[in-house]
């Protein structure tokens, strides 16, 4: 018998990822959107006839309980976030509201409706932060460095409470930065991408940038989507860390993306000091040997492959050639 799943956040990056990869394994896939004077789906659109959609919002409890009754699902994926870390310097108390206290939401819900139903928690490798050991694993302390990474923690840890106090099966994935085409423009690699695409085209200048030396673990979100989805057909549940354990700089994407179409990036990249964070992670790298031993799981796109992956798609859109919105 098919397994029916609940997205939450199935309209942002990685809910598109995930809707197509059940969808390939035969489940039936609901997805949780909020309200909105326009309907914003365009990652999901080629799915859209595939997938069931249905209105509640993470600060609305009896909205995600008549959601669950509805949909009696097998598999819950709890991907909606305020997930933009600038965005939680500026709106900290809503990204608590959805990005902490929303995941309590979901877990209520599941204990009022059914303790059988399995619960995955997307929870982040800012929680790391200031880094208290290179690479991090999963018995690494947490010291986060923005209210996002602070509500990511609290959403972490009452995943595990839930586990061990009502027996639930609730998995945190602890993800390193993972990318797409599908990436919002805001995010440092999809503002890269998009605007070497704009360059090369004729139709942008230059590229304002912050905090360039800051290291990040950069994957592929089809590849981070699976893992979520082995995590939670084990037979018991546990936390992962899913990465790479590769390291590069915002410089290196830039490097690897202008370098791409022939360009030099430093005849085009400014610095503006808008774009620095009132505190920053300086430097993540994750050590995903738990993954591969327990759940068989390892990266299988690399660095250069994903940075040409995305630039590629991106002068498609930029010259006309895809129109998909995104
Ligand atoms: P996106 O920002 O692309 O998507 C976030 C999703 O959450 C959107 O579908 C958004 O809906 C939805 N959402 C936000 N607020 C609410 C709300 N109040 N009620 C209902 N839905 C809401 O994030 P990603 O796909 O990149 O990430 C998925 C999850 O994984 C997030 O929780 C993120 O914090 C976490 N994460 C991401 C990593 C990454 O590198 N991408 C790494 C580690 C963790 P709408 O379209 O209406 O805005
Ligand atoms: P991050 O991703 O904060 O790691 O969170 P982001 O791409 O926003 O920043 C990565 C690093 O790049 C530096 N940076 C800039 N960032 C942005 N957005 N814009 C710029 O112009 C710029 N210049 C330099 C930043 O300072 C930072 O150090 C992402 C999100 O998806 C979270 O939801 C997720 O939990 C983590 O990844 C893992």
């Amino acid at each position: 018998m098919s397994k029916t799943a609940l997205i939450t956040g199935i309209t942002g990056q990685d809910g598109a990822y995930l809707a197509q990869l059940l969808l390939d394994q035969g489940y039936e896939v609901h997805g949780m959107v909020r309200r909105s004077s326009s309907d914003r789906f365009d990652r999901i659109e080629p799915l859209i006839e595939d997938i069931t959609l249905h209105q509640a919002d993470l600060l609305d409890q009896l909205s995600i309980v008549r959601l669950i009754e509805a949909t009696s699902p097998d598999e819950i994926y709890n991907l909606a976030a305020q997930s933009f870390v600038p965005t939680s310097f500026e709106q900290p108390l809503l990204t608590g509201e959805f990005t902490a206290l929303g995941v309590t939401r979901m877990l209520e819900a599941i204990r009022q409706v059914s303790t059988e139903i399995r619960f995955y928690q997307a929870s982040s490798s800012e929680m790391f932060g200031t880094v208290q050991e290179t690479p991090q694993r999963e018995t690494t302390p947490f010291w986060p460095r923005s209210p996002y990474g602070v509500a990511k923690v609290y959403g972490h840890w009452i995943t595990v409470n839930y586990r061990e106090s009502y027996d639930i099966f609730a998995c945190s994935g602890i993800l390193f930065n993972h990318e797409s085409p599908l990436r919002g423009k805001q995010f440092v690699t999809r503002k890269i991408s998009d605007a070497v695409a704009r360059i090369k085209l004729g139709k942008q200048e230059k590229l304002s940038l912050g905090n360039l030396d800051a290291e990040r673990d950069w994957g592929f979100a089809g590849d981070y989507v699976r893992a979520m989805w082995l995590m939670m057909q084990q037979d018991t549940p546990d936390d992962y860390v899913v990465s790479t354990g590769q390291r590069h700089t915002v410089r290196d994407f830039c490097q690897v993306a202008f370098d791409h179409v022939g360009l030099n990036w430093e005849d085009y990249v400014e610095i503006d000091p808008a774009f620095l964070r009132p505190a920053d992670v300086n430097t993540l790298c994750g050590d995903f040997s738990k993954a591969h031993e327990n759940l068989g799981w390892q990266p299988e796109v690399t660095f250069e492959q994903l940075v040409q992956m995305m630039v590629d798609t991106d002068l498609d859109r930029v010259s006309g050639k895809l129109n998909d919105g995104v």
